[in-house]
């Protein structure tokens, strides 16, 4: 536990936010209702395939008085991918860059949201209709201290109500329903999405609207399950309120991480009308949607500041007015002024308010075009650093701190005293 001081440290000088948000508390007690959406890219939000709407229900809701909507808010998953995805929700850590850590430290000590909500009277669960020893869920889950674990055993699944990985997310919610109205309240709970999955195959009863035309059927197959899953959310809203759990909750809908990967940048740079697609379009396309819904708020807007996945652990125990002072985490509260101004990717690369990091380029974050080192600090130091170089040495930084954290399980030895 030697580096605990210096990992300390270095997170109270440079990444804790020291004043409460204006929304500190706005949910306190309230349910939390977490959607992790599978596979949806924020490319598909306000945007159309063959002239039709794609996601018209997440759309509505980036106009929504009760919602705030994250523009560029990023995935940092790797190979562990939905569970790399609830790793940095439930503890504001990076995942690790090769294999997932749902794999290799199940077993460690956390300082995870479920158990932190534990000490504030909340119940905790997460309901997913997949077996539960994938991504060895079983395992992690107990060290992140869930209370309950509500996965394929739960569900009715029958050849009509499945698809690709299994049930259909429509069918998924409808039988969620009952589950969460049985559960003590406040509750935090999170619901997994399955349809939108790779390689994304669908009834033609549940087509909307049409795939794409293009070389690839991965991309083409996208549009319609991405509106699937749109529909399945909309419904769920609606039988939140027809079941009464809707006024007393919040509602988080996260995209988990890409859909669409690399291999298909043919496609996408003939979908998005591009001539071809540049390492700085790579981490532009790594936005997911990012949404927080609280009804009767009234102060909902979209929010362009650079955000990710490592900021929701902070965002949310802040909404729910819990301080969690001694915390060690690497993300920020996304409503507090003073933010660290930047969003690591588990390879290094980074997007900051001005800059994105990606293929050891320097992009201008605004225009897409690389920043060329300053012709007069270069006549006077060989040595002259690019643009990204200060905050490219905090990123590698914090990764290393966080890999610290997890290969040294380290959480064993922090004491969490002042929980309220
Ligand atoms: C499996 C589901 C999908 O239970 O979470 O996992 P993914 O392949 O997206 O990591
Ligand atoms: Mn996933």
């Amino acid at each position: 536990g030697n580096e605990i001081p210096d990992i300390k440290a270095y997170i109270e000088e440079n990444v804790k936010t020291k004043e409460k948000s204006n929304l500190f508390g706005v949910a306190k007690d309230k349910n939390v209702i977490f959607i992790n959406a599978e596979s949806i890219q924020s490319f598909v939000i306000n945007n159309e395939v063959n002239g039709q709407e794609i996601t018209p229900f997440l759309n509505s809701l980036t106009e929504d008085e009760d919602t705030y909507y994250f523009e560029n808010f990023y995935h940092q998953t790797e190979q562990g991918k939905t569970s790399d995805s609830e790793f940095i929700v439930e503890n504001s850590l990076y995942p690790l860059s090769r294999g997932a850590v749902f794999f290799t430290h199940a077993q460690n000590e956390y300082h995870a949201m479920p158990e932190i909500l534990k000490t504030e009277g909340y119940y905790s669960s997460v309901l997913h209709a997949n077996n539960k020893s994938f991504w060895n869920r079983d395992q992690m889950y107990q060290s992140f201290g869930i209370d309950h674990f509500y996965g394929e055993e739960a569900y009715e699944v029958s050849e009509e109500n499945s698809i690709g990985w299994g049930l259909k997310d429509k069918p998924f919610f409808e039988q969620s329903i009952k589950y969460l109205q049985s559960m003590e309240e406040p509750f935090y709970t999170k619901l997994i999405t399955l349809t939108n999955h790779f390689p994304f195959d669908l009834d033609e009863t549940d087509k909307s609207i049409e795939p794409y035309d293009s070389n690839s059927n991965t991309l083409n197959n996208f549009f319609p399950t991405v509106r699937y899953m749109d529909e399945a959310i909309e419904q769920f809203f609606d039988q939140l309120k027809d079941a009464g759990l809707y006024e007393d909750s919040i509602i988080i809908i996260m995209g988990d991480h890409y859909g669409i990967s690399a291999n298909h940048n043919r496609a996408m740079s003939m979908y998005l009308d591009k001539e071809e697609i540049t390492p700085y379009d790579h981490v532009q396309l790594q936005r997911v949607p990012f949404f927080i819904h609280i009804p009767g708020h009234g102060q909902g807007e979209v929010k362009s500041e650079v955000s990710g996945q490592i900021d929701v652990k902070p965002t949310l125990l802040s909404l729910l007015g819990v301080e969690n002072k001694n915390d060690l985490h690497f993300g920020n509260d996304l409503f507090s002024d003073e933010r660290k101004g930047y969003i690591a990717l588990r390879n290094g690369n980074f997007i900051s308010d001005d800059y994105i990091f990606a293929s050891d380029t320097c992009y201008n974050r605004e225009t897409g075009e690389p920043v060329e080192i300053d012709q007069k600090e270069e006549a006077t130091d060989q040595n002259v650093e690019s643009a990204c170089d200060p905050i490219s040495k905090r990123v590698d930084k914090e990764l290393g701190y966080s890999d610290d954290l997890i290969y040294g399980d380290l959480f064993r030895f922090v004491e969490f005293t002042d929980q309220k």
